[in-house]
């Protein structure tokens, strides 16, 4: 029999470490508000599931034929790879069920889905960015972001309760599929991440609190894309390349969710501007650039479409496209003032 010992030896190292480890579902039921009642919890943890399941079939592609195109082309006219279909078919299967959501918006949907005897809760994603990149084994993501309906919720749902401006998101967050799948999210109470331990099954906290480094080491454009930008954009990546201003490194995945990380971990900007051809840009406003920009203020950034804060624009269509620049604070400050510049001039 072990006797009570009030003063016990020092755990082994490994065992120390076990203590230590914070599960998702832990740090969400830590940091919920004493008045939550834990439905945003439950449709949060939901995602997570969804997020393992994905990140298991992505992993597995290459093996399970899962690769290429699925032979339909999404609401923007763009042809769906088979793990686009996945990804949506498991995020609309996960926020259905539970009772927590009463309206889905997808961008592999045309239309928002709606859920009979839903809970408060709309949720707006990309089931699957940066999926051109899917077939060569580079990063992709799931973005997605939360609205609460307004009032008592009981009455039909209305296009008022999806075309929100970003700065009404109660939640957002994106699963990153890359070397490892990390998920990061804010409830508007800073940015955590989580990293998915593949042995045990679960995302265990990697880092809480995070903000955007002082000093910024990237900027991320599609260079190729250049003599079709605006006058404004161009002055402003030509000024990031002066020997007088301090020295970023070029770094473009092209999946806006990698590349939004890797600025989030190491400071920079992402920017995919509007082009000669494509008035607005390619990204999506309500389910990648609203959520993005609201993780990046979480963490100390600002989103802008080079002359309004991301979060304050009002979408009037579904799936809505804008010029996106997100990150850095002082960086996207600047860019806002050169396309201003080159307005006036
Ligand atoms: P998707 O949502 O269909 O994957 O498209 C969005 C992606 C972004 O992740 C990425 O930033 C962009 O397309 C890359 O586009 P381009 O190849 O034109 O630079
Ligand atoms: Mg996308």
């Amino acid at each position: 029999m072990a006797l009570f010992d009030p003063d016990p030896p020092a755990p082994p190292v490994g065992a120390r470490a076990v203590a230590e480890l914070v599960t998702i579902e832990t740090f969400l039921l830590a940091r919920q508000p004493a008045e939550a009642t834990g439905v945003l919890t439950s449709l949060l943890d939901d995602i997570a599931l969804a997020g393992k399941l994905i990140a298991n079939r992505t992993r597995r592609a290459g093996l399970t034929e899962m690769l290429g195109a699925s032979g339909e082309i999404n609401p923007q006219g763009e042809e769906q790879k088979q793990l686009d279909v996945y990804a949506d078919d498991v995020m609309t299967a996960m926020l259905a069920r539970g009772g927590r959501v009463c309206a889905i918006v997808s961008e592999e949907r045309p239309e928002p889905t709606i859920i009979a005897d839903g809970g408060r809760y709309v949720v707006v994603h990309d089931p699957l960015d940066g999926s051109s990149n899917i077939d060569s084994n580079v990063s992709v993501g799931t973005i997605f972001g939360v609205f609460e309906r307004d009032g008592d919720a009981s009455g039909d749902l209305q296009d008022r309760d999806w075309l929100r401006p970003g700065r009404d998101l109660v939640a957002a967050g994106y699963i990153l599929y890359g070397t490892s799948t990390m998920m990061v999210y804010s409830t508007g109470d800073g940015v955590h991440a989580f990293t998915l331990d593949p042995e045990v099954g679960e995302f265990l906290l990697t880092w809480d609190d995070m903000r955007f480094p002082e000093t910024p080491a990237y900027y991320s454009f599609n260079h190729a894309s250049s003599p079709l930008w605006d006058l404004g954009v161009g002055s402003f990546v030509q000024w990031l390349n002066r020997p007088d201003t301090p020295r970023l490194s070029q770094r473009y995945i092209g999946s806006a969710v990698a590349d939004f990380h890797r600025n989030l971990l190491h400071g920079g900007i992402f920017g995919y501007p509007a082009e000669t051809g494509l008035p607005a840009g390619k990204l999506r406003l309500l389910y990648e650039a609203a959520p993005l920009a609201y993780l990046a203020e979480q963490a100390g950034g600002l989103g802008s479409d080079g002359r309004r804060r991301l979060l304050d624009i009002e979408p009037d269509d579904l799936h809505q496209r804008t010029p996106v620049f997100v990150g850095d604070r002082a960086l996207v400050t600047r860019l806002q003032e050169m396309v201003e510049q080159s307005s006036v001039t």
